[in-house]
């Protein structure tokens, strides 16, 4: 079967002096490590543009063989924010009240997560991400993804990285099971939830939990 291969182009990186590219590494850590994940949003709108743009730096990310195995829903209708809330909070109650492991709650408690989740509807836009387990081509034949969760773990990545730059907020919702999402978002057979992501202003005075990370001593293996 023929394939056509891309054209290689040059390419020239922004490259900054060891103190520059020091003091770039050190800031962009500073600005990751104030990331949180927040449970209470603002109702206050965040303009389209914005969200478009974050979407964008998500489907920047690698994936395998760059098949792009991704596709990022996004709704700020309050009616399907609604139909979505009622039915995540349906299966969250199930899980909260039966489904998850003693241990599973007893490591989640520290949190202060419930089955309730408001901020399905308060938040202005939400993001449901989609994996691609394969795709479809115009023929109908069926053509194979590669490495899909990875990378579509590496895009929900620059999402996330993405909307605390902008100054929003978000958390990793999953509700589980997801299937619900595919029904009320219309999504094809080859297409499978994987993340939801409530994007907006974080609520006035909002708290979160004092969390601490790891330090690098605990997080990495060195072989200088
Ligand atoms: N999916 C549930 C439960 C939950 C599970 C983990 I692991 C978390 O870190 C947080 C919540 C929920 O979204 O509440």
């Amino acid at each position: 079967m023929a394939t056509t291969s891309f054209p290689f182009i040059p390419y020239h990186p922004a490259q900054f002096s060891t103190e520059e590219t020091c003091a770039k590494a050190t800031e962009f850590y500073r600005l990751m490590d104030s990331r949180r994940s927040v449970r209470e949003f603002s109702d206050k709108p965040v303009p389209r543009e914005v969200i478009e743009n974050i979407v964008m730096t998500a489907s920047t990310a690698p994936s395998g063989a760059h098949k792009q195995p991704w596709t990022f829903c996004v709704v700020s209708n309050p009616e399907l924010k609604k139909q979505i809330r009622e039915a995540a909070e349906k299966e969250e109650y199930e899980s909260y009240n039966g489904r998850m492991t003693p241990e599973w709650l007893e490591d989640l408690a520290p949190l202060g997560t419930d089955w309730q989740k408001p901020f399905l509807e308060v938040a202005p836009w939400l993001i449901i991400v989609f994996k691609k387990v394969y795709d479809v081509k115009e023929d109908g034949s069926k053509r194979n993804n590669y490495y899909v969760a990875e990378s579509v773990g590496i895009s929900c990545g620059f999402l996330i990285s993405a909307i605390h730059k902008a100054g929003l907020v978000t958390l990793t919702h999953t509700p589980s099971p997801m299937n619900f999402l595919s029904k009320l978002l219309n999504r094809p057979a080859n297409e499978r939830p994987y993340l939801l992501l409530p994007v907006g202003y974080p609520a006035a005075d909002v708290q979160v939990p004092d969390l601490k990370r790891k330090p690098l001593e605990e997080v990495s293996v060195w072989f200088d």
